[in-house]
């Protein structure tokens, strides 16, 4: 029985955060704990938050932490990249930006680094929303740069996706990675005090009409904000439980839940045959063997592969 799962289960934040730690490090007193924690999964709302660095992301949360807490519910945050050029390190950013929630109950607010994970970054981020979700956290927000392949599958767990941008990105929007632009539900233009956030609201409502619809589609809404003056926030909040609704009305929800958990399943048999299959095959000499023969290019990797999983008996 872990130590921390059922503390964390009662909403304990310092057991939470442990245990979130132990499974960043690959600890199996993480897996232990997450068995238990994982039955009291799958009822929180996650929200994704991406845009380039500097775009006022981490203003963005900690006002959006804001108007949730104002609507009874509790936040949770993870917030990714602590190399950002602009604030030089989102860690210590992030700590100044979102410190007037520190003394409250209901707001937990993790730093993840973006490197350095063992299984990937978006399955760290997963474990840690699941631990986030079985706390009894209601909305789980996720905080980060959109940039790499990475971050495009983190804010594949959200729910509801959120793109910043800001005034004066006019080309940055055209080469605005497709993907980005594709999975956005809720296009954010911050920095509205600044000069020339029409013509960002402008472009982007332009590109996101030129995207395909059928009927019963969600609709991306195109939002203005001034995150530093709390202006426009309670109008996105609105638009994120709007597409919250969305997902539940169309069944969409339940799907996606479902996807992410088939996925997260097959991603970690893979991982556990691939330990297995090495770890068996490491000490025998097959191995070995093949390795020098494929250096050699005496064999080619399909036929290697082939040759190593075709020798495996499956005891199903
Ligand atoms: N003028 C103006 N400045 C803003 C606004 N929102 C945020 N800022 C400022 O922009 C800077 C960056 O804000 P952050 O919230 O740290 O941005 P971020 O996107 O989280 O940055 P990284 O995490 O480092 O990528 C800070 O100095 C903010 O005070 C806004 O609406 N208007
Ligand atoms: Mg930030």
């Amino acid at each position: 029985m872990s130590r921390y799962a059922e503390k964390a289960l009662q909403g304990n934040q310092l057991a939470g955060a442990r245990l979130i730690r132990l499974l960043e490090e690959g600890d199996p007193e993480g897996i232990e704990g997450l068995k238990i924690l994982y039955p009291h999964t799958g009822k929180a709302y996650v929200l994704g938050i991406t845009g380039p660095p500097g775009a006022g992301k981490s203003t963005l949360v900690d006002r959006i932490i804001g108007e949730f807490r104002g609507r009874g519910m509790k936040v949770g945050v993870i917030a990714i990249d602590p190399s950002s050029p602009f604030t030089g390190g989102a860690i210590l950013g992030d700590r100044i930006r979102m410190q007037r929630h520190a003394t409250d109950d209901g707001v937990f607010v993790r730093s993840m680094a973006t490197r350095g994970h063992l299984g990937g970054l978006s399955k760290a981020t997963g474990e840690a929303a699941l631990v986030l979700d079985a706390m009894g956290y209601d909305v789980i927000l996720i905080e980060t740069v959109g940039v790499g392949q990475d971050e495009v599958e983190v804010v594949d767990l959200a729910h509801t996706t959120a793109v910043v941008s800001l005034p004066g990105m006019g080309d940055d929007i055209q080469a605005m990675k497709a993907g980005i632009l594709e999975i956005g539900e809720v296009f954010i233009v911050n920095k509205a005090d600044k000069p020339g956030a029409d013509e960002v609201v402008k472009q982007l409502t332009v590109m996101l009409e030129m995207r395909h619809y059928k009927p019963g589609d969600w609709r991306p809404r195109v939002l203005r904000t001034v995150a530093v003056n709390s202006e426009g926030i309670s109008e996105l909040v609105e638009a994120f439980l709007a597409h919250r609704q969305h997902l539940q009305e169309s069944g969409t929800l339940a799907d996606r839940k479902e996807k992410r958990e088939l996925h997260f399943f097959r991603e970690l048999v893979k991982e556990m045959a691939y330990e297995r299959i090495f770890g068996a095959l490491g000490g025998n000499g097959v191995l070995a063997a093949l390795l020098e023969d494929l250096k050699a290019r005496k064999i080619d990797p399909y036929s290697a592969a082939e040759k190593l999983v075709g020798g495996l008996s499956c005891h199903l």
